[in-house]
């Protein structure tokens, strides 16, 4: 079912409707949304009597779209609700009056794209991070190295999908160099087109767990969920022939749920991804470069020309590459560089607040 056919704004309806009347059929159970212990023991037990649990599943102009056990439903922005964002669960009163946010076990963030130095919320409470790239141009190891980053910063199991590899002439050779980027990294290549070959992925969509697709325009993300749907739910589009870059067919981020159980993220294709304040989450996905610099001599070797240099000790014997010691390096100065803009900005923000406040208080004491 595509998101939002048949259900109905809450605001459309006569106040003290019962929910159970706001909803149409499409009906999961809680654990097959990914209900668990975790948001459980954050409610009380009259919480759980008088409240109705939901997850958000979709964002659209000015609308959340929520998923409860019963059907969908569709909640109105409005100022006085902290933002979420898809993945997110909360209560909601029987009239379908916004209560509380959960807390979060995972959230998936980057700086938003453009100049503008902002932190843009991509997906909460997520099990494991899918990073789809094809088997073609787009192929680029200093990007997975980003997602990797990612998804390690926020404790998210990431496993690195190739897909097209119909298309490709030795896809060996791709998922040798992926396999390269960790010893412990799942690395799997697979057709989005066939489900014998989407069948891999199975480990991973059991009941509970939620997957995000993240990944470059026309890499093969809605793909892979309509064969693991079993069915056409997302558009997909073919890719520019001349430089296999996809058209930026989906534009909105929904949860699918699998009647098997198992909870499916659709992203659109990022153009860039950005980190901001991932210093974890880079030094864990290179561990091989931050261990061998614990041994170089100078505790502040930059890894140029120093003396005494075991990462560059490892280049030279082949075991590190130039390439991935600049990758590292170039993450890490930019996430700092983000971390640092944002705080700065943050601060900003503060004292512009205060500002207008005492601006406010004298007005009101004239
Ligand atoms: N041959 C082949 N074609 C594929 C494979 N995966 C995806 N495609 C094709 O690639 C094109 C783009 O696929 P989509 O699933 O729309 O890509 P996407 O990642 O969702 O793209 P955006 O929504 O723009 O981010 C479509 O024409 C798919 O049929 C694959 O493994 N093999
Ligand atoms: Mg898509
Ligand atoms: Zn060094």
């Amino acid at each position: 079912m595509a998101l939002g056919d048949g259900t109905k704004s809450v605001s459309d309806t006569a106040a003290g409707l019962k929910m159970e009347n706001l909803y149409m059929a499409e009906v999961y159970s809680l654990p097959q949304l990914g209900w668990r212990h975790y948001f459980q023991q954050q409610l009380t037990m009259e919480e759980l009597e008088s409240y109705t649990i939901a997850r958000v599943v979709g964002q659209e102009r000015g609308e959340v779209q929520l998923q409860t056990r019963l059907g969908r439903l569709l909640l109105p922005h409005s100022p006085s609700i902290p933002a979420m964002i898809v993945g997110d669960w909360l209560l909601l009163e029987t009239e379908g009056r916004f209560v509380r946010l959960l807390e979060r076990f995972s959230l998936l963030s980057r700086k938003a794209a453009g100049s503008r130095v902002t932190t843009q919320l991509i997906a909460a409470n997520i099990d494991s991070l899918f990073i789809v790239s094809s088997m073609n141009q787009d192929f680029n190891l200093n990007r997975l190295e980003r997602y990797l980053s990612l998804a390690h910063e926020s404790g998210i199991e990431p496993v690195i999908l190739l897909t097209k590899p119909d298309l490709c002439e030795d896809p060996q050779s791709y998922l040798k160099q992926a396999e390269a980027l960790g010893p412990l990294l799942q690395t799997l290549a697979v057709n989005s087109l066939e489900v014998d070959s989407v069948q891999q992925l199975e480990p991973w969509c059991s009941t509970g767990n939620t997957v995000a697709f993240l990944g470059s325009s026309g890499v093969g993300k809605s793909s892979l969920i309509n064969t693991l749907l079993g069915n056409q739910q997302q558009h997909t589009q073919g890719v520019r022939n001349d430089d296999d870059k996809g058209r930026h067919t989906t534009t909105n981020r929904s949860l699918h749920p699998l009647a098997s159980g198992g909870v499916l993220l659709d992203t659109p294709g990022m153009r860039e991804l950005q980190l901001t304040d991932c210093e974890d989450g880079v030094e864990e996905t290179f561990s091989d470069i931050v261990g061998l610099a614990s041994c170089c001599r100078f505790s502040d070797c930059r890894h140029q020309s120093e003396p005494g240099c075991a990462v560059r000790e490892a280049i030279t014997t082949g075991t590190v590459t130039e390439r991935r010691l600049k990758s590292y390096t170039k993450l890490m100065r930019e996430q700092a560089l983000n971390k640092a803009t944002l705080a700065e900005k943050r601060a900003a923000d503060r004292k512009f607040g205060r500002y207008i406040r005492s601006v406010i208080n004298s007005k009101r004491r004239e």
